[in-house]
């Protein structure tokens, strides 16, 4: 098995169930080496929580980049979620453009927004720098929030093909290359992933489960990387992602205390399974 070297540049929210936290867990068990870049440490995520406390490390990430170009250390994958400012955005498009090693992809779920609005503590001036990593990507992950704001289109919480479409093709006409847009759901009872790859655009549709779980997004976008690395395809890393992802919401929605995020550790089985 191709043995892959991924870094992972999101945050530390210390409880909570996102982000680093779930990220590091799934791409071990998807057999690749990890290391990280952490954009902030935060006390717990901040959906749902409060008082949270927040320490943006975006100073610290120049003499970090630069101790690895002097020790020569390349990636064979960068893969970025949520960040901390502004500013940090400018040092990962950095990274990723810099030399790595051969076969390299970058992989950027804009993690800044969902229900038709941006997370506590970003703006627009956030969303225009975001807009410059995702149009650098090789893949990008966004929910259909996202997508609307890299875009500049309305958010719709109720769509048709046409505005997903309409979505892509805005997206591409930006510079995305491939896009996987999460959260996408033509009908009560099944919810999908939306992969264009190429000129093409292919529809993965799953059941849904009605309870919406916090961390989701990390746990499908890590799943996807990992699964990627190995080997898989695009639609089928999406698939496999999307999979593990309802199993993890299905393993922890009888659990009314376990609000903040998804019990996704006692389901790895199945997702090394589903790997091969
Ligand atoms: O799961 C995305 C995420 C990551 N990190 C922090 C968050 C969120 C979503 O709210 O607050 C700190």
């Amino acid at each position: 098995m191709d043995y892959k070297r991924v870094l992972t540049i999101q945050d530390i929210s210390c409880v909570g169930q996102c982000s680093l936290t779930v990220a590091l867990p799934i791409l071990s068990a998807c057999g690749a080496e990890t290391a990280i870049l952490p954009s902030a440490v935060l006390s717990t995520h901040t959906a749902g929580f409060s008082g949270y406390t927040f320490r943006d490390l975006t100073d610290d990430i120049p003499a970090i980049a630069a101790h690895w170009k002097k020790e020569g250390i390349t990636f064979d994958a960068i893969y970025t979620g949520y960040l901390g400012s502004a500013k940090q955005i400018e040092y990962v498009k950095e990274l990723i453009e810099s030399p790595q090693r051969e076969g390299f992809k970058s992989f950027v779920d804009p993690a800044m927004a969902d229900n038709g609005k941006l997370y506590p503590g970003f703006d627009l001036a956030f969303v225009e720098e975001m807009k410059k990593l995702v149009y650098c990507a090789d893949i990008i992950l966004p929910n259909i929030t996202e997508a609307a704001y890299l875009c500049d289109m309305p958010y719709r919480e109720t769509y048709d093909r046409a505005y997903i479409d309409a979505l892509l093709d805005a997206l591409r006409a930006n510079g995305a290359k491939t896009v996987i847009l999460t959260g996408v759901s033509f009908s009560q009872e099944t919810t999908g992933v939306m992969v264009y790859e190429g000129s093409t655009k292919s529809y993965y549709e799953h059941r849904k489960n009605p309870k919406g779980s916090h961390g989701t997004g990390d746990v499908y976008a890590s799943a996807f990387v990992g699964a990627y690395l190995r080997g898989k395809s695009a639609f089928d890393s999406a698939a496999i992602a999307a999979d593990y992802t309802l199993s993890c919401i299905e393993n922890t929605v009888g659990d009314p205390d376990h609000w903040y995020g998804v019990k996704f550790e006692p389901v790895l089985p199945e997702l090394i399974k589903r790997l091969g």
